[in-house]
Protein backbone atom coordinates (compact mmCIF):
# COMPACT_ATOMS: atom_id res chain seq x y z
CA UNK A 1 0.00 0.00 0.00
CA UNK A 2 1.39 3.45 -0.99
CA UNK A 3 0.59 5.94 1.81
CA UNK A 4 0.64 9.43 0.62
CA UNK A 5 3.19 12.29 2.45
CA UNK A 6 0.46 14.36 4.29
CA UNK A 7 0.52 17.54 6.63
CA UNK A 8 -1.53 17.70 10.06
CA UNK A 9 -1.63 20.84 11.64
CA UNK A 10 -0.92 20.11 15.86
CA UNK A 11 -2.10 22.52 18.58
CA UNK A 12 -1.16 22.76 22.35
CA UNK A 13 -4.18 24.13 23.45
CA UNK A 14 -3.53 26.36 26.53
CA UNK A 15 -4.28 23.70 29.52
CA UNK A 16 -1.31 22.18 27.80
CA UNK A 17 0.60 24.82 28.56
CA UNK A 18 -0.38 26.43 31.51
CA UNK A 19 0.25 22.66 32.86
CA UNK A 20 3.41 22.37 31.67
CA UNK A 21 2.75 19.49 29.68
CA UNK A 22 4.54 20.36 26.19
CA UNK A 23 7.57 18.52 26.85
CA UNK A 24 5.35 15.68 27.64
CA UNK A 25 3.27 16.07 24.17
CA UNK A 26 6.50 16.68 21.84
CA UNK A 27 8.05 13.64 23.23
CA UNK A 28 4.97 11.35 22.74
CA UNK A 29 4.32 12.75 19.04
CA UNK A 30 8.04 11.82 18.39
CA UNK A 31 6.90 8.53 18.74
CA UNK A 32 5.22 8.61 14.89
CA UNK A 33 8.80 9.96 13.46
CA UNK A 34 7.22 12.60 11.97
CA UNK A 35 9.29 15.50 10.64
CA UNK A 36 7.72 18.82 12.34
CA UNK A 37 7.94 21.81 9.13
CA UNK A 38 7.35 24.64 11.52
CA UNK A 39 6.15 25.57 15.09
CA UNK A 40 5.55 28.75 17.42
CA UNK A 41 3.84 30.07 20.25
CA UNK A 42 0.68 32.18 19.37
CA UNK A 43 -1.81 34.09 21.43
CA UNK A 44 -5.06 33.54 19.70
CA UNK A 45 -7.51 36.27 19.00
CA UNK A 46 -11.03 35.87 19.18
CA UNK A 47 -11.26 35.89 15.31
CA UNK A 48 -8.27 33.04 14.46
CA UNK A 49 -10.49 30.69 17.61
CA UNK A 50 -14.09 31.64 15.69
CA UNK A 51 -12.05 30.73 12.19
CA UNK A 52 -10.78 27.65 13.78
CA UNK A 53 -13.42 25.85 15.20
CA UNK A 54 -16.24 27.55 13.02
CA UNK A 55 -17.95 24.03 12.44
CA UNK A 56 -18.58 24.12 16.05
CA UNK A 57 -20.61 27.31 15.74
CA UNK A 58 -23.68 25.96 16.56
CA UNK A 59 -22.97 24.11 19.92
CA UNK A 60 -24.16 24.99 23.00
CA UNK A 61 -20.30 25.19 24.68
CA UNK A 62 -18.91 27.19 21.47
CA UNK A 63 -18.51 30.34 23.61
CA UNK A 64 -16.61 28.47 26.21
CA UNK A 65 -14.63 26.75 23.48
CA UNK A 66 -13.66 30.01 22.05
CA UNK A 67 -12.89 31.19 25.52
CA UNK A 68 -10.40 27.80 26.40
CA UNK A 69 -8.77 28.16 22.90
CA UNK A 70 -8.17 32.05 23.52
CA UNK A 71 -6.79 30.75 26.66
CA UNK A 72 -9.35 32.97 29.13
CA UNK A 73 -9.58 30.09 31.69
CA UNK A 74 -5.56 29.12 31.59
CA UNK A 75 -2.97 31.14 30.01
CA UNK A 76 -3.48 33.37 26.48
CA UNK A 77 -1.24 30.81 24.49
CA UNK A 78 -0.94 27.92 22.42
CA UNK A 79 1.89 26.22 20.42
CA UNK A 80 1.05 25.29 17.34
CA UNK A 81 2.96 23.17 14.91
CA UNK A 82 3.12 21.22 11.36
CA UNK A 83 3.87 17.96 11.55
CA UNK A 84 5.05 16.19 7.93
CA UNK A 85 5.33 12.65 6.57
CA UNK A 86 3.51 9.48 5.99
CA UNK A 87 0.05 9.16 7.20
CA UNK A 88 0.40 12.05 9.65
CA UNK A 89 -2.81 12.16 10.52
CA UNK A 90 -3.97 9.04 11.39
CA UNK A 91 -0.41 8.78 13.49
CA UNK A 92 -0.93 12.02 15.40
CA UNK A 93 -4.76 11.73 15.96
CA UNK A 94 -3.80 8.01 17.27
CA UNK A 95 -1.50 9.57 19.93
CA UNK A 96 -4.15 12.06 20.78
CA UNK A 97 -6.46 9.60 21.49
CA UNK A 98 -10.71 10.29 21.66
CA UNK A 99 -12.09 14.14 21.48
CA UNK A 100 -13.88 13.01 25.29
CA UNK A 101 -10.86 12.74 27.11
CA UNK A 102 -12.98 10.68 29.65
CA UNK A 103 -13.27 8.26 27.07
CA UNK A 104 -10.29 8.43 25.27
CA UNK A 105 -7.55 5.29 25.70
CA UNK A 106 -5.58 6.04 29.38
CA UNK A 107 -2.23 6.46 27.84
CA UNK A 108 -2.83 8.81 24.60
CA UNK A 109 -2.64 12.40 25.22
CA UNK A 110 -5.95 13.13 25.91
CA UNK A 111 -6.38 10.25 28.15
CA UNK A 112 -3.84 10.64 30.25
CA UNK A 113 -4.15 14.50 30.64
CA UNK A 114 -7.33 15.88 29.59
CA UNK A 115 -10.65 16.71 31.86
CA UNK A 116 -13.81 17.64 31.58
CA UNK A 117 -14.82 21.13 33.22
CA UNK A 118 -17.60 21.82 35.25
CA UNK A 119 -19.35 24.02 32.52
CA UNK A 120 -19.07 20.60 30.31
CA UNK A 121 -15.92 21.43 28.05
CA UNK A 122 -14.15 19.21 27.02
CA UNK A 123 -10.18 20.59 28.12
CA UNK A 124 -8.32 17.78 25.91
CA UNK A 125 -4.79 19.40 26.00
CA UNK A 126 -4.18 19.16 22.01
CA UNK A 127 -5.73 19.55 19.03
CA UNK A 128 -4.80 17.53 15.83
CA UNK A 129 -6.45 18.36 11.75
CA UNK A 130 -9.18 14.88 11.55
CA UNK A 131 -8.60 14.75 7.33
CA UNK A 132 -6.14 16.63 4.83
CA UNK A 133 -9.31 19.30 4.25
CA UNK A 134 -9.06 19.99 7.36
CA UNK A 135 -5.08 20.01 7.62
CA UNK A 136 -5.04 22.45 4.70
CA UNK A 137 -7.59 24.92 6.08
CA UNK A 138 -6.36 24.54 9.57
CA UNK A 139 -2.64 25.59 8.41
CA UNK A 140 -3.29 28.08 5.95
CA UNK A 141 -4.75 29.65 9.31
CA UNK A 142 -2.35 29.65 11.56
CA UNK A 143 1.04 29.60 9.77
CA UNK A 144 2.03 32.07 6.67
CA UNK A 145 4.13 30.39 4.33
CA UNK A 146 7.61 31.91 5.08
CA UNK A 147 6.74 30.43 8.44
CA UNK A 148 7.05 26.25 7.44
CA UNK A 149 10.23 24.85 6.19
CA UNK A 150 8.25 23.45 3.21
CA UNK A 151 5.67 24.58 0.60
CA UNK A 152 3.01 21.97 1.37
CA UNK A 153 0.55 24.19 -0.80
CA UNK A 154 1.13 26.38 -3.59
CA UNK A 155 2.31 30.14 -3.14
CA UNK A 156 2.22 33.25 -4.82
CA UNK A 157 4.06 35.92 -4.49
CA UNK A 158 2.39 39.87 -3.52
CA UNK A 159 4.57 42.88 -4.16
CA UNK A 160 3.13 45.06 -0.85
CA UNK A 161 3.16 48.51 -0.75
CA UNK A 162 2.09 51.35 2.02
CA UNK A 163 3.09 48.15 4.35
CA UNK A 164 4.17 48.58 7.85
CA UNK A 165 5.42 45.92 9.96
CA UNK A 166 7.91 45.90 12.94
CA UNK A 167 11.52 45.22 12.70
CA UNK A 168 14.58 44.90 15.36
CA UNK A 169 15.16 48.63 16.08
P1 LIG B 1 -11.52 16.96 17.87
O1 LIG B 1 -10.77 18.04 18.62
O2 LIG B 1 -11.28 15.59 18.46
O3 LIG B 1 -11.31 17.00 16.38
P2 LIG B 1 -14.13 18.26 17.46
O4 LIG B 1 -15.44 17.54 17.32
O5 LIG B 1 -13.55 18.88 16.23
O6 LIG B 1 -13.10 17.23 18.13
O7 LIG B 1 -14.33 19.35 18.59
C1 LIG B 1 -13.42 20.42 18.77
C2 LIG B 1 -13.20 20.64 20.26
O8 LIG B 1 -14.44 21.02 20.88
C3 LIG B 1 -12.76 19.39 21.04
O9 LIG B 1 -11.37 19.15 20.96
C4 LIG B 1 -13.19 19.73 22.44
O10 LIG B 1 -12.28 20.65 23.08
C5 LIG B 1 -14.52 20.46 22.18
N1 LIG B 1 -15.66 19.55 22.20
C6 LIG B 1 -16.05 18.71 21.20
N2 LIG B 1 -17.16 18.04 21.51
C7 LIG B 1 -17.51 18.46 22.74
C8 LIG B 1 -18.62 18.13 23.61
O11 LIG B 1 -19.51 17.32 23.30
N3 LIG B 1 -18.63 18.78 24.81
C9 LIG B 1 -17.69 19.69 25.18
N4 LIG B 1 -16.65 20.03 24.40
C10 LIG B 1 -16.55 19.42 23.20
MG1 LIG C 1 -11.83 18.45 15.01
Amino acid sequence: MIVAEQQTLVLIKPDGLKKSLTGNVLTRLSETKLTIIGAKIVKPTRDLSVAHYSHMKDKPFFEELIRYLMGEFHTPRVMALVYHGEDAIEKVRGICGSTNPEEADPVSIRGAYGRITTKGVYENVIHASTNEEEAEREIKLWFKPGELILEPYPVKEEVASNYRRKVWA
